[in-house]
């Protein structure tokens, strides 16, 4: 009574709409004009804001998710008379001369690439309480994700001369944290402007099966919210303006990629390239996957108007889809040993013509769906409040007929995809299960594993494998702890260019990491120990940054303590008849009472710094 007198005109005109849209018991126990008028407007600016940060706002929130609701209680199947069959795409083998001229061609198409990043989601899967892209991707360089990532943009822009953008999508939970990583590294020299972060926003729960919005159980001014999912990255490049500026700014394709697979720039050039040959205006990056792995299957689906779509189906709905098709048995491996169905690692090439005309045409609201887990089987009650998802993989189902989608496999799983998802318990189930753990220990080791075969292929002799076990996850092989910024190679031509490789010996328990953009090794024995070869300046204080966040503990301080020295004036760095054998650095398995650091306690080791070699 008598609250709308002291509501603006912007309060009124969204209560009446949400009061059309059957939401009046938001306001059905409101107190009379003078009590709780705080509080009151506490939730009218809550529902502005949710208002402003959906497509259509509110009103179409609620109605699509009474749609979806409605479907999703009768059970209608979203794939209904749709004929699945393994789509046509190029199988790459990581380092064949085939793949090598696909990734030469991507390295020069991606001068024109703007990159995106989807780093909203949390670790809480991975038991890690801060963001994930400041995670370590190995030990050798403590180098995390971020640096990498923008480091490898910034060594595709040097090709190109020419500085490519970067977006980054993170959201409440972790845009604070990335600016200040960003900040306490001075964005690792990308300049400014290079690097935009765009904030997705939660979305309201809903209470009911008519899309009533769930008010928070001990506040009645609030609604509850929740994650809407990755697939927002679309709706905010589109109203940011982002993917219009890099189209009138000349680029021709955008890149996306998750928050925790180190290797992803060892494969998306090679992808770039796919495209450009195929002219594709989709291109999924994908990897083997082993049947029911909780991965996304790519699928040609054919509709019962038969229109054809290829697109990233859950593995959960892959199974039933298949048995009731064209596989009474469902999802099994074939004799590969894997599925015929390759997984989706949601790394996209998208042509971004195409890209700014679909977002134009739908906004960036992309397939949404809804998913409540209801109290019973008359699925008339949730058991605890839902909400509209999206993911950003699922951009190509409403893209008209006539586009051009593909994908890209790289064979050799360990050189395209290792990321950083879930907890010791659950990494070592699923390896026990024999599919991959996706833990922080395989993050690392599968880096080494690349390095090593990459300069094993090109010549050099490479000990090892040694057999490990951490965190419970047996059977793993401790290659070389060899680690390189991306600023001295970004591809198999400049890994080539810059090692002998003939000339060069890494023993089994050695570790080599390569800081310095311009070092050159002609000649090397790393028979045992540590060497680092630094960047004259910039890179050393990073190692020490590196050091401090608890992944090199006390060795750390002796990697910091030699980075302190004064940097060697500007010359290239050449390795040339060197012999390394000092004590070096330890991988020791984690004594499970001992205290440890998270980023350790994650990985199952922690690396004691005995003793290293250090250039210049
Ligand atoms: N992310 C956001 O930025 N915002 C969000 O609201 C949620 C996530 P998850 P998911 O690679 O194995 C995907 O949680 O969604 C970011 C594919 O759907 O790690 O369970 C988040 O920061 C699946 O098909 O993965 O599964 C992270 O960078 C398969 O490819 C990214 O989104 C699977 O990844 C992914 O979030 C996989």
């Amino acid at each position: 009574e008598g609250n709308k007198e002291w509501m603006d005109a912007e309060d009124v005109k969204l209560v009446d709409a949400l009061a059309a849209e059957g939401q009046s018991h938001l306001f059905a126990d409101w107190p009379a004009a003078g009590e709780h008028d705080d509080d009151k407007r506490r939730l009218l600016d809550q529902l502005r804001h949710l208002d402003k940060s959906y497509a259509g706002g509110l009103v179409k929130y609620i109605r699509n998710a009474r749609q979806l609701l409605k479907d999703s209680k009768e059970g209608v199947n979203p794939f209904e008379g749709c004929t699945p069959a393994v789509p046509e795409g190029e199988k790459l083998d990581f380092g064949s001369q085939h793949f090598r001229e696909l990734e030469r061609a991507g390295i020069a198409a991606a001068g024109e690439a703007a990159f995106v990043l989807v780093a909203g989601g949390l670790g809480e899967r991975l038991g890690y309480s801060g963001i994930k892209v400041a995670l370590p991707v190995e030990s050798a360089s403590g180098m995390c994700f971020l640096e990498l990532y923008v480091k490898s943009i910034l060594a595709l822009g040097a090709k190109a001369g020419r500085a490519l953008p970067l977006a980054i999508m993170t959201s409440d939970d972790t845009h604070q944290r990335t600016v200040d990583l960003l900040d306490k590294h001075s964005h690792w020299g990308a300049a400014p402007g290079q690097i935009t972060l765009i904030k997705q926003e939660k979305v309201a729960c809903l209470a009911d099966n008519d899309a009533r919005l769930a008010l928070l159980p001990n506040d009645p001014f609030q609604v509850q919210t929740k994650p809407h999912g990755h697939g927002d990255v679309h709706m905010l490049l589109h109203s940011s303006g982002l993917a219009d500026k890099w189209l009138a700014d000349g680029f021709k394709w955008v890149c996306f990629f998750q928050d925790t697979n180190g290797l992803v720039f060892r494969a998306l050039p090679a992808a770039i390239g796919v495209s450009v040959a195929n002219d594709y205006d989709v291109n999924s990056l994908a990897v083997p996957r082993r049947a029911k792995e909780a991965i996304g299957a790519i699928t040609r689906l054919t509709y019962p108007d038969g229109r054809h779509i290829t697109m990233n189906v859950e593995y959960n709905q892959l199974d039933p889809l298949l048995r009731a098709t064209i596989a009474p048995e469902g999802d099994v491996n074939d004799d590969t040993g894997f599925s015929p169905f390759p997984g989706n690692i949601n790394q996209l090439v998208l042509k971004l013509s195409t890209y700014c005309a679909e977002l134009h045409r739908h906004g960036g609201v992309i397939a949404e769906f809804v998913n409540p887990k209801y109290a019973d089987a008359s699925k008339e009650k949730f058991k605890s409040s839902t909400r509209l998802e999206c993911m950003m993989q699922d951009f190509p189902k409403s893209l008209p007929e006539g586009c051009r989608v593909g994908f890209t496999v790289v064979n050799q799983v360990w050189a395209a995809y290792s990321p950083v998802k879930n907890s010791p318990a659950d990494a070592a189930a699923k390896a026990a299960g024999g599919n991959p753990s996706h833990s922080a220990t395989t993050g690392e080791l599968d880096m080494y594993l690349t390095n090593c075969k990459m300069l094993q292929a090109l010549g050099a002799r490479i000990d090892g494998p040694q057999p490990a076990e951490f965190n419970g996850i047996k059977d793993l092989e401790l290659w070389p702890r060899v680690a390189w910024s991306p600023l001295w190679a970004c591809s198999w031509d400049d890994v080539e260019a810059k090692v002998t490789a003939s000339k060069l010996h890494i023993g089994a328990d050695a570790a080599l990491v390569i800081e310095a953009p311009d070092a050159e090794i002609r000649s090397l024995d790393l028979q045992r120990g540590a060497l680092v070869i630094k960047a004259a300046s910039g890179g050393s204080q990073e190692a020490a940054a590196a050091g401090s966040n608890g992944t090199g503990g006390e060795a750390a301080a002796g990697a910091a303590g030699a980075a302190a020295e004064p940097a060697a004036a500007a010359a290239p760095i050449i390795v040339d008849g060197l012999t390394v054998d000092n004590v070096g650095w330890e991988w020791q398995p984690l004594d499970p009472d001992a205290g440890a650091a998270e980023e350790e306690y994650i990985r199952g080791f922690r690396v004691v710094r005995h003793e290293q070699q250090v250039l210049p």
